[in-house]
């Protein structure tokens, strides 16, 4: 059972999975682009998403959708820090900031943010060092093969889950070796970042294989286009197989599911729950 140190004294019971609640704030994201790129109703949005029962709130000012543009610190900065701002003037939620960027993360953190979601798993210059400096904030590696721009032409593996295993050690070392303590990572095997449509199947099948490193596990199967290929849906027709993806990976074990339906996942969640530990009431 895991609970993850927060700053200010604050922790995080990871006892049942919960949900992080997914706060884009880039103009271009793939499922809901545009809608929340403003403060105001960034801020909203996120107290609808934990009123919905959302345990951390992640906010991203880089869409990572593969064929995505890069974009500049300066608009990255600009789309997330005055957001963690006005949230944390609201409210003591629990905020995750989505970025790979060390002067994003440090601004985050000293804006009022929790957690680094790192798609990049802190290989970027100087990010390492950056976490280094807050030794109260827990940190997501996620698995990528490429980069966002290329990560779909082709993907291959010998052997998907030795390598995805393989390369999140490898951060989990360079992490402690730069005095990040293990106690404050959580892993991500990445659904969608360099993965075909086998590939990203092959995976949830053996979501459970990730409880080997004895860390907390991150999912985040949302909307994904793994869904859209296998289903034949668009984006905005996806809840159904996403909630199945989260179900699965939460019986194998994920601690968070990282969500755009907020209050439909809690559900899944809840039923999880009283199927295996039983209900309180009659
Ligand atoms: C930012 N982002 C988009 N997809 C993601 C995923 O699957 N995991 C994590 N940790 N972050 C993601």
């Amino acid at each position: 059972m895991f609970t993850l140190q927060l700053p200010r004294g604050r922790t995080l019971s990871l006892a049942r999975p919960i949900v992080m609640g997914i706060l884009n704030v880039t103009p271009d994201s793939f499922s809901d682009g545009g809608k929340f790129n403003q403060i105001d109703n960034a801020v909203k949005q996120a107290l609808v998403l934990l009123d919905e029962g959302a345990q951390i709130i992640d906010i991203g000012g880089e869409s990572t959708r593969p064929g995505a543009p890069d974009v500049s610190l300066q608009d990255e900065l600009q789309r997330v820090i005055p957001v963690v701002k006005a949230l944390r003037a609201l409210s003591d939620c629990v905020i995750s900031i989505d970025t790979s960027k060390p002067e994003v993360m440090a601004q985050a953190i000293e804006a009022g943010a929790d957690i680094i979601n790192d798609v990049r798993a802190l290989q970027e210059v100087g990010a390492l060092a950056v976490l280094a400096r807050y030794p109260d904030v827990p940190v997501c590696l996620m698995h990528m093969k490429g980069a966002p721009r290329t990560m779909q032409v082709a993907p291959q593996y010998d052997n998907l889950l030795a390598e995805i295993q393989a390369f999140l050690e490898a951060r989990i070392e360079a992490c402690v070796s730069a005095g990040i303590q293990r106690q404050r990572i959580i892993l991500d095997p990445g659904f969608g970042f360099g993965k075909t449509l086998k590939h990203n199947f092959d995976l949830l099948g053996q979501f459970e294989a990730f409880e080997q490193q004895k860390l907390p596990v991150l999912a985040g199967l949302s909307r994904k286009s793994m869904f859209g290929q296998l289903l034949s849906r668009d984006a905005n027709e996806r809840l159904a197989a996403s909630l199945a993806g989260a179900m699965l990976c939460a019986q194998k074990g994920a601690h968070i599911i990282r969500v755009h339906d907020v209050k439909e996942t809690v559900d899944v969640l809840n039923v999880l729950h009283a199927a295996c530990n039983g209900v309180e009431h009659e």
